[in-house]
Parts: structure tokens; sequence; C-alpha cells
């Protein structure tokens, strides 16, 4: 069974309680709940954290290496300043969605440059909880076209063609 790490960064263990006219109502459990069941539906298992620390996400993203087919991450403010979770998903080359509740590009300027997206297959700003949803379906859909592919050619490689002048 495919199995994908989902990741949420600092102060979002606080959804639903503060903030709620950027953030919304909804609770981070609920979002987790609502995950959980459309993974039983498209028949892959999530493992799900959230922590404040960067070097603890640090960590889990290294573990995601063996045993993890994709990550879905929302860094919350590491988006903004952290290399150190760059480098990471850029070593564990899994796929990975970022995903933001807010609409990332209509708020305050310094919230416009993530440091994830360029190491991202995708990212998804601005729907909400929803983000969430949407962001499993693209990766699970996008592990299944990259499983039904074929095999890279194992033969001889291709002459060089000499250019036509
Ligand atoms: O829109 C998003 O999902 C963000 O990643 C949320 C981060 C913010 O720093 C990013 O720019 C965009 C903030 C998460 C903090 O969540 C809170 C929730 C309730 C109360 C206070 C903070």
């Amino acid at each position: 069974m495919r199995r994908v790490m989902v990741l949420h960064g600092p102060n979002l263990n606080l959804l639903g309680t503060r903030e709620e006219s950027v953030y919304g109502t909804t609770t981070l459990d609920t979002i987790d709940a609502s995950l959980s069941k459309l993974s039983d539906d498209l028949g892959v298992e999530l493992d799900i954290r959230q922590s404040n620390l960067e070097g603890e996400l640090v960590t889990w993203i290294q573990e995601a290496r063996s045993g993890y087919h994709g990550i879905i991450i929302n860094p919350a403010a590491y988006t903004h300043t952290s290399v150190a979770i760059r480098d990471a998903l850029a070593a564990v080359d899994l796929p990975t969605i970022e995903v933001h509740l807010s609409n990332i590009y209509r708020r305050e300027e310094f919230r416009r440059q993530s440091y994830v997206s360029g190491v991202a297959l995708a990212q998804i700003s601005g729907f909400g909880p929803t983000g969430y949803l949407l962001a499993l379906r693209g990766l699970c859909e996008h592990l299944s076209s990259k499983g039904s592919k074929p095999a890279p050619r194992t033969g001889p490689a291709r002459r060089a063609q000499t250019p036509k002048r």
C-alpha cells in the first residue's frame, strides 16, 4: 500500500481556536479526520504529524526516505524562512505537495516567498482545509500515473547524432 507523510508546521495546532477570520473555524483534528477518510477511499496509508519545531520537521522529512511514497506539507511560517526544510525535501526527493490554507500571494509581501515551492511537485494555496484533500487526490493521481509508466530503458545508450550542416 502507498504511504504518504502529512506534515503540519508551527501554530497549525491552534487552528479553529484563534485568528478564525484568516484561517477559518475548522480545527486541525477535523482536517486530519477528513484526510483519513479520503485516504481510506483512495487506498493510501497516511502518517499525519504536527510540530512547532523546525528541526523536528526536518527529521521527519528525512524519515520519509524509507517506506514513504510522497509528502504533503504545510510548513506554515517556515515556508518563508527555512532553507533547512527545503534542503531536507530536496534530499529525500519524494513527490511533495505544499499546502497553504490561505492564499499566500494575497497577503503580506513576505508571505509571497516560499523556500519550498522550488522543490515541490505542486503548491495549493487559498482553498482552506479543502486544499489538503486536493493535495492528497493530486498526489495519488501522480503516483498512479508514475507507476503505470514503462520502466526506463536499460539497453545501450543511443549514439549521438552528427548535426546536419
Ligand atoms: O495559509 C497557510 O496555511 C499558512 O501556511 C499558515 C501559516 C502562515 O505563516 C503562512 O504564511 C501561511 C500560519 C499558521 C498559523 O496558524 C494559526 C492558526 C490559528 C491561530 C494562529 C495561527
